[in-house]
């Protein structure tokens, strides 16, 4: 018997699919169609086993689809803008692009090597002008139609490198490269205007059905939607001509609870006070050290400075409350300014704890417990209003509408709505991104370049021997002339974040005219995206983005789409054994095992996701070589369910490899018989019927299974028309997981084509019904023995093959029985 060869029937499969362009998709097809992607990979370097599995998904189900009559959209393209590149120019000393460019080669020879069947005619590298420039056209519709401006913001600022810090390059609060305490600053950024759609992209979830749950919360989190209040303090004495100042509360049901106000260091009042003091002009900059990132101000020591000044309780004239300068007061959240309600609010409670302010319950779990101190951490819960005048005995909920009431009545205060969703920041110092194509005209301020100037390609001439932005420091690129006034201006340096860039990439691949960023009738016949499939990390930003740039594009007319994923499936990782040695060093698998080859001690540690920080990773490549492109594909879909982690191992593959050469061995001495085996013929309906079912709820586990199973039962049967026939359709189940081998297998058979073109078998429903029951045999009530019998049999028989059981027979021991209930096709009851 022959073995099959994936070393030479991988590479010559491939060939083939690409030659006849099997897998390019058609967009006037009349075929329905179905749009399938997996989030695309940042090139950087080689591909990982999180691709692979991820990639293997998408490609099931893209090749079944086509199997069933599809016209399949199935693309792959290279998130190819960011940071890594700017690194390697500066560790290496090569140029970003060239970096990158050499990664995207290695990547796509590599997810080749894997016989995904993507469209490979769409390929999208999003630092590609052809790609950036069309970006920038979208930019500028948006800025036309005033969803994008500029605002003062605070960055990241490393004092020593003298440049802006990514939130990930803050480590600790230090500058990952200079280890520099890290400074907040102010610099002019630009914002797409997404809190204009907060209200849109809440309420589009409800429509999400095929989405994960947990995803869809963790958006309505972000995004934040709050109930609240703004009310007004006044001063007792004004300062540099303010008299009051408002805050923000989601509590006002607390109001009574109340000991302190509090203003974000960046407050004018703030500002004001701090003009003539230099204590607290000191206190302010203290509070700008540090990261920007809301982790960071959740976990940082809560400080405040007594301002010395009192505003007057509005629900009481005489009652005063010291005025703090507080350190975890977000200026761009709410009014800047909050009440401290200490023994309901953990952030007051740590502050209030801290300079001795009173902590007074206000909500208790009943009127009894009114008194009942509150220690060691805020009372969050739910409860009913104690120590609250007017408002004793009320629900939080009756509370909050009671004391909004009040305010509007009398005029201090208003109800209002608060989200937690922010205007997305675009603008990063950055050389290796998409130049934001704007103008500063000293005269005319921001213009945005003219289309017909588009794309505002990246110069190539720089350098990176001195951290900061090349783009600024390069001698000619931002000097142009005013498309507006014709006077001397200069360009925007900044780029765009990339994840604008990966937020229309899938429009992109739907249609990719070379004039326009996309055609809006063919773009809307293939969106939104079926099957949309990646990581659980990307779960709120990527999807958010890509949310809001569809709806933004089609507040503006672009595109009548409101969703860009119809269905999301977030998969599971791929995790693998850790290994140290005995100093604590992290070994890679192989090192791990030529020391214990070499009798040194390697300790074994847990299984966790493939990571270059612990060495725990396996590079396919190799695997790919040893055993060929179908058994890696067969092992990431065997085992776990996909949203599961998923453990890779030696054993895994091995057994992977084996059942290919089982299949192998089953199509390679199949040979033509006949007669029936009704048995098999119904075992292959049910996995014709049960396997499609599964991979539509990429439940691809089950449906590994099921092809085991199927395989065992061709193998054990006797040779028969049925057994040929179940042999020759297995090549046709297995081919969108093994599909070279499935292609090699077809070949052989002498069928025509390629299987990658063959329909999805088809089946008799009818066989799919099971004609044997099992009857459960009960002696009062409690099963005593089961028995397998046709459907159908008549009650007289089942109550005789009852009666007549070996175990019934014993517990009756020779009485006769009271009675015999018998439920058809069920069971039987022997009353003793
Ligand atoms: C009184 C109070 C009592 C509050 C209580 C909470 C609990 P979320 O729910 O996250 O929207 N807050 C308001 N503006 C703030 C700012 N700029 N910086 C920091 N904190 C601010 O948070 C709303 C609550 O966070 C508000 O309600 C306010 O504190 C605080 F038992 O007011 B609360
Ligand atoms: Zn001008």
């Amino acid at each position: 018997a022959s073995r099959f060869n994936p070393r030479s029937a991988d590479a010559r499969w491939q060939q083939a699919w690409d030659e006849a362009e099997t897998f390019r998709a058609s967009d006037d097809s009349n075929r329905p169609k179905a749009y399938i992607l997996e989030m695309f990979p940042y090139p950087s370097g080689r591909i990982h086993m999180g691709h692979v599995r991820n990639y293997t998904m998408g490609d099931v189900l893209a090749r079944y689809r086509r199997m069933n009559g599809m016209e399949v959209l199935h693309p792959m393209g290279w998130d190819a803008f960011g940071m890594p590149a700017e690194n390697a120019a500066m560790e290496r000393k090569v140029h970003p692009g060239e970096w990158t460019w050499s990664n995207i080669a290695t990547m796509k020879a590599q997810l080749k090597r894997l016989g995904f069947a993507l469209d490979w005619s769409r390929e999208i590298a999003t630092c590609d002008p052809a790609y950036y420039g069309q970006e920038q056209a979208l930019f500028v519709d948006l800025f036309e139609a005033g969803l994008v401006y500029r605002k003062e913001s605070e960055v990241n600022w490393d004092p020593v490198d003298m440049t802006v810090l990514a939130n990930e390059q803050v480590i600790d609060g230090r500058g990952w490269r200079s280890g520099a305490l890290v400074e907040r600053r102010k610099l002019n950024q630009w914002f797409l205007k997404i809190t204009d759609f907060a209200e849109d992209l809440l309420e589009g979830l409800a429509g999400l059905d095929h989405w994960p749950d947990k995803v869809k919360l963790m958006q309505e989190n972000w995004i934040g939607k709050s109930r609240g209040m703004r009310f007004r303090f006044d001063l007792t004495a004004p300062v540099g001509g303010i008299d009051r100042f408002e805050v923000f509360t989601t509590r006002p049901d607390t109001i009574f609870g109340s000991s302190f106000a509090a203003l974000s260091p960046d407050h004018p009042i703030a500002a004001a006070l701090a003009a003539g003091r230099p204590d607290i002009a000191g206190f302010i900059a203290e509070c700008k050290l540090g990261g920007t990132t809301a982790a960071e101000l959740e976990t940082v020591e809560k400080k405040g400075f007594d301002t010395g000044l009192k505003v007057r309780h509005p629900l009481d004239p005489e009652w005063e409350l010291p005025v703090y300068i507080a350190n975890f007061v977000l200026m761009d959240y709410g009014t800047g300014a909050i009440f401290g309600v200490p023994a309901h609010d953990q952030r007051d409670f740590e502050f209030a704890t801290k300079y001795g302010l009173p902590i007074r319950r206000v909500v208790a779990p009943s009127a009894a417990e009114a008194d009942r101190p509150v220690e060691g951490e805020a009372d969050s819960g739910d409860g009913i209003l104690v120590n609250s005048r007017f408002l004793d005995g009320m629900s939080v909920a009756e509370a909050k509408a009671a004391v909004i009431a009040r305010a509007e009545g009398e005029g201090w205060g208003e109800g209002t709505t608060a989200w937690r969703l922010r205007d997305w920041g675009v603008s990063r110092q950055r050389y290796w991104g998409t130049p934001i194509p704007i103008i500063h005209c000293a005269t005319c301020g921001p213009v945005a370049v003219p289309k017909e100037q588009l794309p505002v390609v990246l110069p190539n001439d720089v350098t990176f021997d001195i951290p900061g932005n090349p783009l600024e420091r390069h001698p000619t690129w931002k000097h142009v002339d005013c498309p507006a006034c014709g006077g001397p201006a200069t360009r925007e340096t900044d780029t765009l974040d990339t994840f604008v860039d990966s937020s229309w990439y899938f429009i992109r691949f739907a249609s990719q005219p070379t004039d326009r960023p996309f055609d809006r009738a063919v773009a809307e016949s293939w969106l939104p995206v079926d099957q949309y499939i990646g990581g659980v990390e990307h779960a709120i930003l990527h999807l958010l983005y890509a949310r809001f740039w569809t709806r933004a594009l089609q507040r503006i007319g672009k595109i009548d789409v409101a969703e860009p994923f119809r269905g999301l499936f977030t998969q599971g990782m791929v995790t693998h054994r850790t290994y140290q040695d005995a100093e604590g060093n992290w070994l890679l698998p192989e090192e791990a095992e030529a020391a214990q080859a070499a009798g040194r001690p390697v300790k074994s540690g847990r299984v966790e996701k493939m990571s270059k920080s612990k060495r725990n990773t396996v590079d396919p490549e190799p695997i790919v070589e040893q055993y060929g492109a179908d058994a890696v594909r067969w092992f990431m879909l065997s085992d776990s369910p996909p949203e599961r982690d998923l453990e890779w191992s030696e054993a895994g593959i091995e057994g992977a490899w084996r059942f290919v050469q089982r299949l192998w061995r089953l199509v390679d001495a199949n040979a033509d018989a006949s007669g029936e085996d009704k048995a098999l013929d119904r075992k292959l309906a049910q996995t014709i019927a049960g396997v499609g079912q599964d991979i539509e709820a990429l439940s691809f586990n089950k449906a590994v299974a099921k092809l085991y199973e199927l395989v065992s039962a061709i193998e054990k049967a006797a040779p028969s028309g049925s057994r040929t026939r179940a042999t020759r359709t297995l090549v046709r189940l297995v081919a969108p997981m093994t599909p070279h081998l499935a292609e090699e297998a077809w070949a052989k058979m002498g069928e025509a084509g390629m299987v990658a073109d063959a329909d999805w078998p088809s089946y008799d429903p009818a066989l799919l019904v099971e004609d044997e029951v099992t009857i459960a045999i009960q002696v009062n009530g409690k099963l005593r023995d089961t028995h397998s019998a046709p459907k159908g049999t008549p009650r007289e028989e089942l109550e005789a093959i009852a009666v007549a059981n070996a175990n019934v027979q014993r517990i009756l021991a020779g009485a006769t029985p009271k009675k015999v209930i018998v439920v058809p096709d069920r069971l039987v009851n022997v009353v003793a």
